[in-house]
């Protein structure tokens, strides 16, 4: 009945729980879920922006379902266009019978994505902002949450826009002078674009410099528990996630996999990875562990280095930590230095430095999870206002930083205006990819295709 390109309709909420939530967008939403419904009460309540209704979903002359209804008329909805949310008993049964009915109007199914595809289409929200619905639905801590929060309220988006309104204030002029070119007048300043050049390039360079921060925080900071064989690492997982996660023996090498789990501290997603210990060994098995243990070093945001305080010296750990950093060119990574053992009476705290714990029963870990989060703080966590953490994003940063130092170079060399200007909106297309004020059908393809359906 209705155009079927136009209206859209899908689940927005998981079954399982006790509602279920169909959202209905386009021009015929509000007419199409109007044959189904019948309000509780009167025979015809009048249906208005953001008031809700109640009444019975009709199955022919059965009643389906009784529902809530919230209808929202465009373009003030999520989509932009006229749209019902319409709350359901959360019965698989009912769900797909009112979506079947639906379809039967011409209400068609919706498409992964459609949903905030339409609000970015209609100018609800740019693409930047479509991109972080997609992380704030996948966040599943504080952190995680807050950094797509930031970028959905906009502050990623202005801060882009900004720069390229920057950029283009000069374009014009340059553009300017070329109508005057007989006249040899200067309207933009070389100096002073040369300034703004130079901010908006140390702008890009500091957001480009919270990416991999960005990502650690959306997929969890990897912390790697190193030491040698039975310093108590397993151990130490274990007593940090409060489950046996990894086995536990006296024997030295127990441990030949890396084994990796979750712990989310203070709202922040760490995971910890458990290694095999590092020696001279000619076992070919545990061999190819170490390698392993070296792997997890190099992809560690931060390193437990653990050692015995039972049985090791301070010149030993050190001249074991010398030995991996320098090998490994780990030169920048923090590395927290922890003895384990302290239960054990004759347990040495050797003077140099680091934390004293026991894992085996839990002396000193509350102590280390606050370290870790000091180190985080350290390393600049918390400091940045804003954090970036798709690819696509810092893929466009850069060709933008690129094309700026082009400007930076060509001004130095004093390129006509003409030349300047070109190189100017050369610097400004990856800024208005961004924010998908110029893109291509595959990239908007490709980054609705990521949520799911009825988002
Ligand atoms: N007394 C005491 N013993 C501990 C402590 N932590 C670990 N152990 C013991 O030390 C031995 C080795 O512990 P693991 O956790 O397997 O050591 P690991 O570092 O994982 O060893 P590998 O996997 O072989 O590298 C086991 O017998 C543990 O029970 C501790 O805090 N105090
Ligand atoms: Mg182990």
């Amino acid at each position: 009945m209705f155009e079927l390109t136009q209206n859209i309709a899908a689940l927005s909420t998981p079954l399982g729980g006790g509602l279920a939530v169909i959202r209905v967008s386009g021009p015929h939403s509000w007419p199409g879920v109007a044959q189904f419904f019948s309000p509780m009460g009167k025979k015809h309540a009048p249906w208005s922006h953001r008031q809700a209704l109640v009444g019975n979903w009709m199955d022919g002359e059965e009643v389906l379902d009784q529902v809530v209804l919230l209808p929202f008329k465009g373009p003030n909805s999520f989509t932009g266009e006229d749209l019902v949310e319409i709350s359901f008993h959360a019965s698989p049964y009912v769900v797909e019978r009112a979506l079947h009915q639906m379809a039967g109007l011409g209400i068609r199914p919706a498409q992964a994505g459609e949903f905030t595809r339409r609000a970015f289409m209609n100018g609800k929200m740019d693409l930047a902002q479509a991109e972080a619905v997609a992380d704030l639905l996948s966040a599943s801590h504080k952190a995680a949450a807050r950094m797509a929060m930031q970028h959905l309220g906009g502050a990623f988006s202005n801060r882009i826009a900004q720069m390229r309104l920057g950029l283009l204030d000069f374009c014009a002029l340059l553009e300017l002078e070329l109508d005057f070119s007989e006249e040899e007048v200067e309207f933009a300043s070389r100096s002073d674009l040369a300034e703004r050049v130079q901010q908006i390039e140390q702008q890009i360079q500091a957001l480009l410099h919270t990416y991999s921060m960005g990502r650690a925080i959306k997929q969890g900071i990897p912390v790697a528990i190193v030491g040698r064989p039975n310093a108590g690492k397993s151990t130490l997982l274990n007593a940090l996630l409060q489950e046996e996660r990894a086995l536990v023996s006296d024997i030295p090498g127990t441990t030949r996999d890396t084994v990796e789990d979750e712990l989310i501290l203070e709202g922040i997603r760490f995971r910890f990875i458990d290694t095999a210990g590092i020696r001279d060994t000619q076992d070919p098995i545990e061999k190819l562990g170490i390698e392993r243990s070296f792997d997890a070093l190099r992809r560690s945001g931060m390193v437990l280095h653990l050692g015995d305080a039972q049985s090791q010296s301070l010149e030993e750990f050190e001249l074991e930590e010398a030995d991996w950093r320098e090998r490994l060119g780990l030169e920048d990574k923090p590395i927290l230095r922890i003895w384990n053992k302290m239960d054990v009476p004759e347990a040495q705290m050797p003077a140099a430095g680091g934390m004293a714990i026991s894992a085996r029963n839990g002396e000193g870990l509350e102590e280390l999870k606050q370290a870790l989060l000091d180190n985080l703080a350290e390393m600049g966590y918390g400091n940045q206002d804003l954090l970036i953490s798709q690819a696509r994003h810092k893929g466009l940063l850069e060709q933008a930083a690129q094309a700026l130092e082009r400007v930076r170079q060509h001004l130095e060399a004093g390129y006509s205006g003409d030349l300047l200007a070109l190189d100017l909106r050369q610097a400004m297309r990856p800024l208005e990819e961004l924010t998908g004020q110029i893109g291509t059908e595959e990239v908007l393809g490709h980054i609705f295709g990521r949520f799911c359906i009825g988002k």
